[in-house]
Formats: C-alpha cells, structure tokens, sequence
C-alpha cells in the first residue's frame, strides 16, 4: 500500500484508510492503493470482511479535479478510468463496507456504491456533482445510482448535481445504515452482523430491481429533460440524462460504455474547461498575496448594520444565516418596519417554499435586532454602512461611527462605486475601514466585492476574506477606484449596449443576444430591473467628471427625464404590465431614432456577432486594464466577479476566460478596429496588446504572476 492508502486490522476485519488530504480525491496513487489493499483483504484468510474509511475530514470527495486538466492538454494519456478498481471491489469475495463522513461526491460516491454496503454518519452527504463541472459521473455513476436509488433519484442527483443527506440516502437506498457514535465502530458492527448473517455479498451492479420498465421511466426521463433545458447552454445536465436512461435499456457494460462516451464528450468540451476554471477560480480567489494564514484574524462574534433599506436587510440576513447577532439601525420606525417586513417575508418564502423550517426562521429572525439608536453599537465587531449612495452622507455616517465604535471594531461600506479612501478620511481609524460591496437581493447574491483602502490593515483585509466564506459568500479583494472591479466594467459594458441601440439595434435585439450568449438578462432589462434612475442619479453626481467631446449614451437620461425608471414605473427601455412582463414599446423606438437623427448618428442594421464583440470586448478590454492598475489581483478574480456578481454563465468561464477561448489576437484587432471607429473610449489595454501579441492568454498571465 502507499501512504495514501493503508490497511490495519480489527480483529478478523480489515480496516482501509485513504489519507489524501484535504478531500481524500481518488488522485494518483488512490486508486491503485484500493485495489492493492482489496486484493490483500481477498487473499488473506485471516480476514473475513473489509471497512474502508476516509482519513480527516471526509470521504472520497471525487476524482482529483486537477488532473483533467492534463487529460485535456495531452499532458496524461488515458482518461480517469477507476472502472476496474470499483469492479474489484464489487467482486471481493468477501464483504465490504464504505464507511462516509463528511462527503461521498463524484468518484467518492461511485467507489462507495462498488462496496456491497455503505454505512454514514448523519451529517454525511453523498452526490454527483460533475455536472457542475461541465461533465457527468465518469466510474459507472450514472449505472450503478439508479440500482441503489431508484431511476427517478438517479437522474435528478445526476442532472442537478445537488447532494443528499445521509438520511436521505438511507430512504432511497444508497447507504443502508445511519451510525451514531463512532463511525469506524459503527461500521465494524455492522459488517461483524452481514458476516455472521453469512449472507451472499450483494454486487449493485447486478441489483436490477429498481431500473423499472420503459413505460414508467419514460415520463421520468421526459421531466428530467424539461427540467435540465432550463439550465440554458449547459449540455452536461443533458448527457447525465442519457447516460442513466442507458442503465435502464442497456447491460450493466453497454451501459458503461454509453457513459464513458458522454463523460469524454463533457470533459473535452469548452464548457468543461471552463467551469473547472471557476471551480479553482473560487477558491484561488481567497488566497490573498502577502496575507497569509499567519496573519490575525478579529473575532466576529456581534454585528451592527447601518441603513434597513433593500441592501441593509439583506446584509442582515447574511449574519443571522451564519448565527451571528446583528443589530439594524434605521432613522425612522417607518423605514425600519418597511425593512423588517421585508425581511421576514423572504424568510417566510423560504419556509414556504420548504428550504427550512418555520424553527429555523424564527430563531435567524431572534438573533436581528432593530432599532432606531445606535445602542450596542459599542459591542458590535463590524459595523457595516448601507445608507443611501452619497459620499457626504457615507462620511457624515462613518464620522459619527468613529466615535462610537470600540477600539479594533471593523468599519465596512456597502458602496458600490464610490472612493474608501475617502469615506476613511472621516474617520480617525483608517486602517479598520474597508469596503463590503453586497449585490442585490444582498441574502442570495454569493459576490462581495471586499473593497482594500490605502491603509486598510491585512487584519482587516484577512478577516474579511474568512468572513465571506462565513457567510456563504465568495469574498474577492478589489482595489480602490471608480466602480471597482464589477461597476467599473458594468459601466463599459452598458455603454456599448446603448451605443449598438442608437445605432440601429432594437434595445430587445440586444438583449436577446446577450440571453443567447447565455447572460442571465439583456443589460437594458437589467437597467429597466435595478431601475434607471439609479444609474441616472450617479451621472448627475459625476457629471463634472465626464470628459468633453467623448461620445456618452443618449437614451437611458432621457427615458428617466420621461419618468421612466424601468419596472418600478411600468416603463423603461421595455414598457411591463402588471406581472412586469415586458414589451418592445413603439414610443421609446421613436425616441431612439429621433435622438440618433439629432446626434446625426447613421442607423444600420447591427448583426448578433457585432452586439456580442462590441459588449464583450468592451468588458475584456477593460477587465485588462483593470489587471494593469493592480485593482483586481488576478484574471480570475475578475471572472469570479462577473460569473457571482453579474449573470455571467458559468459554463463561459467569465469574461477573461471566454477572451481567451475567442483568443487574445482576435480580440485585440477588433478592439483596434472599434477603436478606429468609435475612438478613444476603445483605447486598446496595454496589456491586452502585450498578450496578443505574445500569443498568450489571461489563464498564463495569472500562472506567472
Ligand atoms: N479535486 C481536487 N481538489 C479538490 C477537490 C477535488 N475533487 N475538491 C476540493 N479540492 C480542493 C480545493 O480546490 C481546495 O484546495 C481544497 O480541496 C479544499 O476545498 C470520476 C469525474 C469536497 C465539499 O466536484 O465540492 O469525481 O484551495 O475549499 O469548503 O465520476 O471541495 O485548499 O488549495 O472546497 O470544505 C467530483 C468538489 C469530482 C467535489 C469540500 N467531486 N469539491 O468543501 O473545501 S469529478 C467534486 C467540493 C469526479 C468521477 C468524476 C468541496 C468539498 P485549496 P474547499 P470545503
């Protein structure tokens, strides 16, 4: 065996132990250590049965994800193939037992339905969630699932990819105990019961029972396939389909075959690169140079939050959701009830909707504390800002902050554009103000964009960084400029959407090529839906700031001097009826082709291919610039806020990505060319042009830094 994988004894039962930190992933040299330790437990005739336990804190949590990045480049020849050491198992002739804890995910979960039992803890959750990498179960998942749970379970945990709990799995068959108390104990005992039951080691893969017959399957499968086209684009979800429905029409070995065929057509696609990319994008993001897991972290153990409005109430939940106390502030009882109300509404949906039980709510909504003073502010580790989005009254807030927060308190804005540095003048602590950027609804977005001042300390920063993952969020640390990361190339982004607009697009062409790119909304419904006042209020606020004799949109000022807001007003770009359907409206075509005939802008027809390049481009050019100034650490970070942030499609990789799946010398000679017809806004990223010119990619520009 190798030090991975090793085999003990407990009495007259071999006890396997994989110790693969930190998920115990089926790297190289797993496999092989189970197939070794499975032939000794055969040949041994001291030994009637084996238990096979993950060391640490989990089971087998999958194939190791890293290595399919050599399988795609060619680097490794042959695919992940653990087909013949779970078959092994299978075919041990004595019994065997996979003990879970923690998590039995992808290949985790497919060795584990090799063994003849499988025994969990309650807080144990078993899945195949390969679909959100862009691929399927590629070690007989998709055959031996549906014989354990039934075809209907089989298909819905390998389409969505979502978990199920160990009691779950109990019901529907995949494991056949729950332990209490010590799981290694509790997997021996049963294994010593099953060997003197002396009963015949049951193979899944020869348990047909369940697989049903071609009229009840048939509606399954026909829901499953409804259901995965609303995962728009992805065509993972789709092949996991298929490849269960071969269990049920094909041999056990056809059926495999059937998968490997699928799983190599997921695994080599565009999709697959790139929601790995996001896989270890997410977590790369947390690794912040120069703070490391040395540095201290501030205890967070009492909140405070100023502002009850939309953003604030979400905030809040945030903390009650993570079991952190939070107090609400709000000026008057009207706003803070209105803000309340709110919230409680959206933990009733939840309940409603059974996410939790009614228990579960009431006790997030005891641990909210509203009120209209600033007592117990002086308690509160962090206290977060989310008033109204004005600097003179977001430093008016943080002056008086200073005065009552105690010593080492973290001071947070929830700006969304506007300078830290700046709302940290008004204090006298500096060092402990930082940016918290939510999105909106503040409780379900996962971005926070943690915004680092001048003088923000690594305390702070790493302390941030810990609380997002707390709180269920993916925390990227941006610098300090004009919109941030996210805002700052939103804001070049929906320019050129009304730019394509008032040069002959329809605003509903637009957006429905922006859907189809797989955008989760058209930038101008997004407006029309975030309100375009909201935008409108801003430009106001920096209209000094604009540059004379540089193009800016039209349209979007005059619609909300009309009062049209969007879908708060019934009308926007779109008008909507009451259930905030929209329609093109002939009324704001009008007004597009007038104003454009006034700026003396010559209208064309504006093709698909050109609203996706000049959008995208737009995002990519200034996602470079963004990497030059040193406002986003890495290109990854940059994807990681657009895909969590703004309803960029995963399975695209975000806009870094997707440049360079188009490629960087594609991209640069049309940002040129743009910038030759619509000038100095299409200043071509200086190291944009260094990539391209290099032939290389954001992906190599972050491996070298
Ligand atoms: N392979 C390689 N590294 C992995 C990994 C994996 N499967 N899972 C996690 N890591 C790394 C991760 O990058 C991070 O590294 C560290 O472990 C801690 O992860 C054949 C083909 C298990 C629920 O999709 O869902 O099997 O940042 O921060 O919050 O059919 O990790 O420390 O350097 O997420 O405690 C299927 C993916 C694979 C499971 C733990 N399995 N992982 O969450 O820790 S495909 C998955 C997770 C497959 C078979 C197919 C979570 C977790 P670093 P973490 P966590």
């Amino acid at each position: 065996m190798s030090e991975l994988v090793s085999l003990s004894r407990a009495g007259e039962i071999g006890v396997i132990s994989i110790n693969n930190p930190p998920v115990n992933a089926l790297s190289p040299g797993v496999p092989e250590g189970i197939a070794a330790a499975i032939a000794e437990v055969a040949a041994d005739a001291s030994l009637k049965g084996a238990v096979m336990i993950g060391s640490g804190q989990t089971f087998i949590a999958g194939a190791d994800i890293k290595e399919f990045g050599k399988i795609t480049s060619g680097q490794r020849k042959e695919g992940i193939n653990f087909l013949d050491v779970i078959k092994s198992i299978e075919d041990c002739p004595k019994p065997t037992v996979a003990a879970i804890h923690g998590t039995a995910f992808g290949g985790g979960l497919e060795v584990a339905m090799g063994f003849h039992y499988r025994v969990a803890v309650a807080s144990a959750q078993v899945g195949q969630p390969e679909v959100k990498l862009g691929i399927i179960p590629g070690a007989a998942g998709t055959q031996r699932l549906p014989r354990l749970a039934g075809v209907a379970k089989a298909v819905q945990m390998c389409a969505d990819g979502n978990p199920v709990s160990a009691k779950e799995a109990l019901a529907v068959g995949i494991i056949d105990r729950i332990v209490d108390g010590d799981l290694l104990e509790g997997a021996l005992a049963f294994l010593r019961e099953k060997i003197a039951a002396g009963e015949q080691p049951p193979k899944t893969r020869e348990r047909n029972e369940k697989l049903g017959d071609e009229a009840a399957n048939a509606p399954i499968f026909e829901a499953a396939r409804a259901q995965a086209k609303k995962a728009r684009g992805l065509m993972a979800p789709q092949a996991a389909i298929e490849a269960v429905e071969a269990a049920t029409k094909l041999s056990f070995d056809k059926g495999v075959a059937r998968e490997r065929e699928l799983f190599n057509q997921c695994l080599h696609s565009d999709q697959s690169k790139a929601m790995i990319h996001v896989f270890f994008g997410e977590r790369e993001v947390a690794k912040i140079p120069g703070i490391g897991r040395d540095v201290q972290q501030i205890e967070i153990k009492k909140a405070a939050i100023i502002g009850a409005g939309t953003m604030g109430g979400g905030i809040a939940m945030n903390y009650a959701n993570a079991g952190i106390p939070v107090i609400i502030k709000e000026t008057t009882q009207e706003a803070l009830d209105r803000g309340l109300a709110i919230i409680r509404k959206n933990y009733q949906n939840s309940v409603n909707k059974g996410r939790f039980p009614q228990e579960v709510m009431d006790k997030r909504m005891a641990l909210i504390t509203p009120q209209l003073s600033y007592d117990g502010f002086e308690e509160a580790d962090i206290i977060t800002e989310a008033v109204f989005e004005g600097m003179a009254l977001k430093k008016e807030v943080f002056a008086e902050l200073d005065k009552i927060a105690k010593p080492g308190a973290i001071l947070a804005s929830n700006t969304s554009t506007l300078n830290i540095d700046e709302i940290a003048s008004a204090t006298s602590r500096p060092e402990f103000v930082i940016g918290h950027h939510y999105f909106s609804p503040a409780n379900v977005m996962r971005l926070l964009e943690i915004v680092r001042g001048q003088v923000t300390s690594k305390e702070v920063i790493a302390t941030s960084m810990a609380l997002a993952k707390r709180l269920k969020k993916v925390g990227v640390l941006v610098g300090n400029c004009y919109g941030f990361v996210g805002n700052r190339m939103l804001h070049q982004y929906g320019r050129e959407a009304q730019f394509l607009v008032e040069e002959g697009a329809k605003p509903q062409e637009v957006d429905g090529a922006l859907y189809k790119f797989g955008m989760a909304m058209g930038p101008l419904a997004v407006g029309d839906l975030a309100g375009l006042d909201v935008g409108w209020r801003i430009r106001k606020e920096f209209k000094h700031l604009e540059k004379a004799g540089v193009r800016h949109p039209l349209i979007a000022d005059l619609l909300c001097e009309m009062g049209r807001y969007g879908q708060k007003t019934g009308a926007g770009w779109y008008k909507y009826d009451e259930n905030r359907k929209a329609t093109p409206d002939p009324e704001v075509e009008k007004l597009i082709e007038d104003v454009a005939a006034e700026a003396q802008i010559n209208r064309r027809t504006i093709t698909e291919e050109e609203i996706i390049e000049r959008t995208q481009y737009a995002l990519i050019n200034e996602g470079a610039k963004i990497l030059e100034e040193g406002i986003a650490l890495r290109a990854v970070d940059i994807d990681i806020v657009y895909i969590n942030g703004y309803g960029y499609p995963a399975w695209r990789g975000g806009p870094m990505w997707y440049g360079d799946t188009v490629g960087l010398k594609k991209v640069y000679d049309r940002v040129c060319q743009f910038y030759e017809e619509h000038g100095e806004l299409w200043t071509p990223a200086t190291l944009l042009k260094e990539l391209a010119e290099a032939g290389k990619t954001f992906a190599e520009y972050d491996k070298a830094k």
